[in-house]
Parts: C-alpha cells; sequence; structure tokens
C-alpha cells in the first residue's frame, strides 16, 4: 500500500534541494502555490487542475518535456507539469489543525477541510485562527454535554467553545480584556458562531441571572437589525459588537452593545426576493387585536414598502410566533410595556409612510400629500397635525445668501423626502433600542481586565458591481486585517525571541499603503469623498476624476474607464463603481424632516430628533444653519462609519484577540455541498491564507529537543557520543542533509520551515513498517 502513496521522502528531497520557500508574505505571485518544487519524473501523488478549476488527486505515471502523465480515477490524462501541486501522505487526512500539513498548499487545503467538513466536523484550526464550516444542518456538536468537555479540558477538538474557554481562561489568568472577533461572507454563520461562543460563556459563567438577558438580546436584535436576503434567511444588516463583562469571581455581570450602522435603504425598498427587516412582517403577523387597533396596523400585502419585493414569508419560519419570542425578549431586557408600545407606533408609522401618496399641484409638476388614511394615520402614529406633516413632504426650506427661501418639491423629490423620513425614524428606533438594551445589561462599576468582546461583523464583499456599501464594508475589513497581522506577526515573534532564535529572517508585510489610501488627509479616498460630497455641483463623475487626479500614486489604487476606480486590497482587487456615491455618503434627512420629529408629541420622535441635532452639531461635512432652519449637511455617511470603526479598533486594540473564519461552503443554503471554487475564494479573502502563508515565512513547525530525539535517533546510522537530545537532534539534522536555512535551533525546540518533518516521518514510517514486516513474517513463519 505505501508504494501506492506519494512518497514524503521524494518530494522533500526536492524540496531541500529547492531554494529557501519566498519570505514574501503578500507577494502577488500565484496564491498559497507550494514554493518548493518536487521532481516529476518520480512517480508521485499529486494534485491537479480541472478546467472547472477544482482539484483532483491523481498519481504521476511518467513526465517527458514539461508534460506529466497522471491516472485519476481510473483515466489517464496529460498535464503540465508545472502545474502540480504536491499531495500530503494520507496519514494527514482530516488533520485537526492545517499547521500539521506536511505541504500547505491550495488543494491540500481545500481537501482537508472537505474530509472533516464531511464528517460533521466542521470546525479546523488554522494555526491560532479557527475555521468554522457553514453546515446548513443542525450538527450534534453543542449543548451541555460539550460545553462540559470543553469546560474539563476533556476533548481537543477545534471548536467555538474551545476558543470561548480560551478566552475565559486568558482573562483570568492575565487580566487582559479579551476578543473573539468572527468573521466571513454573508450566511458563513457568523451570527449562529457569535451565539454558540455565547451560551457557552453563559454557561461557565452564568449564576447571577444577567446572561439570560444577554442571551435574549439576540431575538431582539436580529428581528430589528436582520432580513432575508438571496444569500441568507436571517442576513444581519449591521455589524454587532458584544462585550460580556465579568466580575472577580469569573461570573458575568453586565454587558453593552455597540452596533455598526444599520442598512438603511432595506426599510424603503429592497430586491425581489428579499424582505425588509424581520420585525416589520412580524408586527402584522402576530399583534394582538387590541395593538392592531390602537397602530392602524394592516396586513402585509397593505404596505407599499412590504410588498414590493414579493416576498413576504420565508420557508420554515413563522412570523407570528416569533412576534411573541421578541416582547417575551423585549419584557426580559425591561423595555417598559410603554416603551414597546412607542416602538411599535413608530414600526407602523414608517410602514404608513410608505403609502403616502402625492397629487400634483401646479403646472410646474409640483407636488402635495394626499390628504388620505395614510397621512392621518402617519400624523397620528408620531404626534404632529396633518398640515405640519403636510409642509416637509411638499417644501423645503433653503438658505440663499442671508435669505432663507422655500421651494416646492417635485415629485421624486417628495418621495426621497419621504422615504429619507421613514428611512432615519428606522436607524434611530433600531439605535434608540440598542441604547434601552444597553442601559438594562450595565454594569455599575466597570473593570477593566475582564472582559469578553464578541465581534460578529460582515466580511470583505466583493461583488460584480460594488458600490458605497461594498466600499465601507471592505475598508473596515481592511482595519481588521491589519489588527489581524500585526496580532500574528506578535505571537509568532514572541515565541521565536522566547526561544532565542532569529526571527529577523521572517518578513511580514503590512496591509498600511491601502489603509493610507482611504484614510489619508486630505488626499484620500474618505476625504476626497466627503469634499465632493460638499459641493453642490459635485456628481459622481467629479469625485471619480477627482480621485483619478490625486490618487494615481498610491499603488493600491487604480482609475478605471468612466466613474469607476480599483483599490488593491489584502484580499484581491475590488473595482467601484460611483454612482449614487455621493448621495449615499450625504445623510439625506432634511432639516425640515428634523424639526417636525423635535415638535411632535410622542416621545421617540423628540429623541431621534435631539439625537439627530447633536450629531450635526459635531458636523465636519458643512455648516449647519440650524436657527434659520434651513438646509444643513450633517455627519457625512463614511465619515461616520470611520469614526465608528476607530472606536472598534480602539476597544479591540486593549484585548487579546481570538479569530473565527466563518466559510459558507455552497451558495444554496444547502447541506452536504462543498463547492471547491467558493470555500477557495473565502480562503483567501478573510485571511486564512495570509495565516497559512505567515507561518511558511516563518517555522511552523516545532519539536521540543527530548521529543525529536527520542522520534527520530533511532535513525542515527552512527552512535554519538552524547545521549543529550540536542546533540542527538542535531547529529539527526546533518544525517539527513536538512539545510541550515531550513531551520532553526531553539533553546528548548526546534523550529523547521514547512515540509522539512514530512521526509524524517517518511523513513521513520518505512523503517517501523520494514520492522513489522519482518516481525510478521517471522510470526508467520513460526505458525
Ligand atoms: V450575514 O453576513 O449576517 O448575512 P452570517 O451571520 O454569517 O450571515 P448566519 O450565522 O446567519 O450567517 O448563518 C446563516 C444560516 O446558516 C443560519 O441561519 C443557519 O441556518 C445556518 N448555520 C450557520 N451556522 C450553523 C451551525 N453552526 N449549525 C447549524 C448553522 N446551522
Ligand atoms: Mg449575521
Amino acid at each position: 500500500l505505501t508504494e501506492e502513496r506519494p512518497s514524503v521522502s521524494d518530494m522533500n528531497q526536492d524540496a531541500v534541494a529547492s531554494p529557501s520557500p519566498s519570505v514574501s508574505v503578500f507577494g502577488n505571485e500565484r496564491r498559497w502555490a507550494d514554493t518548493t518544487s518536487y521532481n516529476t519524473k518520480k512517480k508521485l501523488q499529486a494534485w491537479f487542475q480541472l478546467a472547472n478549476g477544482d482539484w483532483e488527486l491523481g498519481k504521476i505515471i511518467s513526465t517527458s518535456g514539461n508534460e506529466s502523465v497522471i491516472t485519476s480515477d481510473g483515466k489517464v490524462l496529460t498535464v503540465k507539469s508545472d502545474s502540480l501541486v504536491p499531495a500530503n501522505p494520507d496519514i494527514l487526512d482530516g488533520v485537526e489543525d492545517l499547521m500539521q500539513l506536511s505541504y500547505l498548499n491550495e488543494p491540500s487545503v481545500l481537501y482537508d477541510l472537505q474530509y472533516r467538513y464531511n464528517q460533521d466536523m466542521i470546525y479546523t484550526k488554522a494555526g491560532p485562527v479557527l475555521v468554522a464550516i457553514n453546515p446548513f444542518k443542525k450538527v450534534p456538536l453543542y449543548g451541555n454535554d460539550f460545553i462540559e468537555a470543553y469546560r474539563n479540558k476533556a476533548t481537543e477538538n477545534p471548536h467555538v467553545y474551545a476558543i470561548a474557554d480560551t478566552a475565559i481562561r486568558e482573562m483570568i489568568r492575565d487580566e487582559v480584556n479579551q476578543s473573539i472577533i468572527i468573521s466571513g461572507e454573508s450566511g458563513a454563520g457568523k451570527t449562529e458562531t457569535a451565539k454558540i461562543a455565547m451560551q457557552y460563556l453563559a454557561a461557565l459563567g452564568g449564576g447571577s441571572g444577567i446572561e439570560y438577558e444577554i442571551l435574549k438580546t439576540n431575538p431582539i436584535l436580529e428581528a430589528f437589525g436582520n432580513a432575508k436576503t438571496l444569500r441568507n434567511d436571517n442576513s444581519s444588516r449591521f455589524g454587532k459588537l458584544i462585550e460580556i463583562n465579568f466580575s472577580e469571581t469569573g461570573k458575568i455581570s453586565g454587558a453593552r452593545i455597540q452596533t455598526f450602522t444599520v442598512e438603511q435603504s432595506r426599510v424603503v425598498q429592497c430586491m425581489e426576493g428579499e424582505r425588509s427587516y424581520h420585525i416589520f412582517y412580524q408586527l402584522c403577523a402576530g399583534a394582538p387585536s387590541k395593538l392592531r387597533d390602537k397602530l392602524h396596523l394592516k396586513s402585509v400585502n397593505d404596505y407599499k414598502y412590504l410588498r414590493q419585493s414579493d416576498c413576504c414569508s420565508i420557508d420554515g419560519v413563522d412570523d407570528a410566533v416569533n412576534f411573541h419570542i421578541v416582547k417575551e425578549a423585549l419584557d426580559i431586557v425591561h423595555v417598559s410595556m410603554e416603551d414597546q408600545e412607542s416602538v411599535f407606533a413608530m414600526l407602523s408609522a414608517v410602514l404608513w409612510l410608505g403609502n403616502v401618496s402625492f397629487t400634483v399641484i401646479d403646472s410646474e409638476n409640483h407636488v402635495e400629500p394626499v390628504a388620505d388614511e395614510c397621512l392621518v394615520t402617519v400624523a397620528e402614529l408620531i404626534g404632529c397635525k396633518v398640515e405640519e406633516l403636510k409642509l416637509p413632504l411638499s417644501t423645503r426650506k433653503m438658505r440663499v445668501g442671508n435669505d432663507t427661501i422655500i421651494q416646492k418639491l417635485t415629485l421624486s423629490q417628495a418621495m426621497d423626502t419621504r422615504d429619507a423620513l421613514a428611512k432615519s425614524i428606522y436607524a434611530c428606533l433600531f439605535e434608540w433600542l440598542v441604547e434601552q438594551i444597553n442601559k438594562s445589561l450595565a454594569v455599575g462599576k466597570r473593570r477593566t481586565g475582564r472582559s469578553i468582546s464578541i465581534l460578529d461583523i460582515y466580511g470583505f464583499e466583493s461583488f460584480e458591481r460594488n458600490s458605497f456599501e461594498q466600499f465601507c464594508i471592505n475598508y473596515a475589513n481592511e482595519r481588521l486585517q491589519q489588527h489581524f497581522n500585526r496580532h500574528l506577526f506578535k505571537l509568532e515573534q514572541e515565541e521565536y525571541i522566547q526561544d532565542g532564535i532569529d526571527w529577523t529572517k521572517v518578513d511580514f508585510e503590512d496591509n498600511q499603503d491601502c489603509l493610507n489610501l482611504f484614510e489619508k488627509k486630505p488626499l484620500g479616498l474618505l476625504s476626497l469623498l466627503d469634499e465632493e460630497s460638499t459641493f453642490p455641483n459635485g456628481t459622481d463623475l467629479t469625485f471619480a476624476n477627482k480621485l483619478k487626479q490625486h490618487l494615481q500614486s498610491n499603488s493600491c489604487f487604480r482609475g478605471d474607464r468612466g466613474k469607476a476606480f480599483t483599490v488593491s486590497h489584502y484580499a484581491g482587487e475590488v473595482t467601484y463603481d460611483t454612482t449614487a456615491f455621493l448621495e449615499k455618503n450625504r445623510d439625506l434627512l432634511h432639516m425640515d424632516s428634523i424639526q417636525l420629529l423635535s415638535s411632535c408629541s410622542c416621545h421617540l420622535p423628540q429623541i431621534f430628533a435631539s439625537n439627530m441635532l447633536a450629531q450635526s452639531e459635531k458636523s465636519v461635512v458643512g455648516p449647519l444653519h440650524k436657527a434659520g432652519g434651513a438646509d444643513s449637511q450633517k455627519l457625512s455617511v463614511a465619515t461616520k462609519f470611520k469614526g465608528q470603526l476607530f472606536q472598534l479598533m480602539k476597544r479591540l486594540e486593549s484585548t487579546t484577540p481570538h479569530f473565527i473564519r466563518c466559510i459558507k461552503p455552497n451558495n444554496n443554503q444547502s447541506p452536504r455541498s462543498y463547492n471547491q471554487g467558493l470555500v477557495l475564494q473565502q480562503l483567501r479573502c478573510c485571511g486564512v491564507l495570509e495565516v497559512v502563508r505567515i507561518s511558511r515565512s516563518g517555522f511552523p513547525t516545532r519539536m521540543t529537543h527530548q521529543k525529536f530525539a527520542r522520534r527520530y535517533g533511532f535513525l542515527l546510522l552512527e552512535n554519538t557520543n552524547s545521549q543529550d537530545p540536542l546533540s542527538v537532534s542535531v547529529a539527526i539534522l546533518h544525517q539527513f542533509g536538512i539545510l541550515p536555512e531550513m531551520y532553526q535551533v531553539g533553546y528548548t525546540k526546534l523550529f523547521f520551515r514547512t515540509g522539512q518533518i514530512g521526509m524524517l516521518e517518511d523513513t521513520r514510517n518505512r523503517t517501523l513498517h520494514g520492522v513489522l514486516r519482518v516481525q510478521s513474517c517471522f510470526r508467520g513463519h513460526q505458525a
């Protein structure tokens, strides 16, 4: 059987002869290609790529010129020799940590993850990072028995529980705040993973009852912040950081949630087949009749905002039942009955706003809202007179020089104003709700060094067409990636220094250039965007041209034809279409609408208005004309986002991070389906690739002198004079001709480049195998 398998020893001898692996971590060379070349003339098993991009295992029969003949699955094929990638010995099938692979290349990693995924082992380590593949089905990995097993260290299988356990232990041991940073594409399983981590923390730190409240924030935030999209039936449309605080005794004492801009546009419009936020459907389906009457609630199909996407329900989801779950959760986090009713009234107001229609009033196509049931209901729900509501929906105060003039609105302007009001009410409602939850979960006296934060945030996005949303999301990911790199670098460096090895041989690059492209003042993407957003005559095209004019010198930037530009992100190039960038960056709500809200008799609209005004005061985009009631410009969306991001990074920087990368194995949300290309693309994007590369550029295989001497000492042909493990180790290294650049000798451990230990293992196995054969022959003889 061993003869049929690839000979690791053959491969490694070639590897030894080849130049040392590249130490550049972020080169643009073929990604993840194992730089150890090997001699295809020897009969080996290797990966080759099919026309569809998938990798398949084959055995090399012969090689001539640059072509090799291989067999795979009974077929005989001819392939280019330099396209072959070495495969690992089958003893390494399904290893728990990708670092254990002798050959760290794309197909080997894909295969390892798939091998494990097929057996419901959805978690795999990539060095310090946990990779989680979404099973899209119930897997028997959770619950009290598993929690106990990880708590008692009875299992070492990679798991979210293990990460949460390490976080708790390190928090207690080092008195340093911890963070669990979860990233991945939409539908990859971030939110579920965050909940699984929270369950473990609640189980270990529970007792006071507050853990129950913390868990109940999930159904609330999901109802208000999640929606069905084409990618995920329960897609989070906001980012979330939840900081869980612990007392001296390791018990949970409170929590605080920070959210990142909820996607506002979904409230007024979404793609066919998608839905608006769950809470709207839940309210329509589940509100008891008294509440329905009071809020003038109708059914989903009566509301334009909900009806337009032609998708009202989700398979297997009962909105009415979920309404009661959310209500119960609101009770548990102490949102009063009165406040709950106000919340539902705001939701109803938003829905009714969407039904407000307009009628043309003059020859210039100016319009006025129709004073029908819709308008009357909105006015009643927010607490104003119908006339007061009519005004901002049909006119806009403008400042010209020192005068304030009143401009009438056209139909499209009026509809935009109406939608902007609906979006703002919803966004403010979301923020307010988070604040209420935070009040309920607040810890009296905050102690540093005793918290675990869980970050569930949108991952890197690269679509056919990328707009302002992707621009912000990818910028955030660029920052998080820097955090990730720096942390890994630090970890590696610490271990090398501790063991006295020369770490300067390990070269790490940073993504600082790309961050500079975004953040530099005054000539960076964000500054230029804000600047152009303040110009009355600025358009998406003038913005794109300005970028080309000022940023060409940054190696991460490329101006494209027309309104497009391309950024070289760590995860790959993304081309952005600047269409609607300026409009999305300017906060659309006009002062007239804010003033309307502030004059309402209901308390929530008043709170919303004062929060918006407070933000305007921090205005950086332009002058504010509050007193004149004229139009104003507030903090730009991108600047607000950047502010939130900096706050987040500040919080994360004082923590010890633990990284979880979620991977979606297919695009259909279906179990038992593993799409290699899709997985590979995510491994590249979420930085698992970088971890593996960083480790390749360093010395990923470590073994103590003792273990090394014990394991391979018997292979020595000549006796060493000394029994000292280090001398024995050095003798082994010499005997096998391992080149000096392939290893480092530390005080306690030997450090090896990738692939080095494979040869020794193989020789050891063959020697042992020979011994076994002799033994079994001997036994057969006896019988
Ligand atoms: V989005 O960026 O918010 O659109 P997430 O958060 O990454 O996305 P989510 O956690 O919502 O994805 O997972 C999507 C679906 O995958 C869930 O609704 C579950 O049906 C499924 N899932 C995810 N993780 C698990 C798991 N560990 N076990 C079972 C899972 N099902
Ligand atoms: Mg989510």
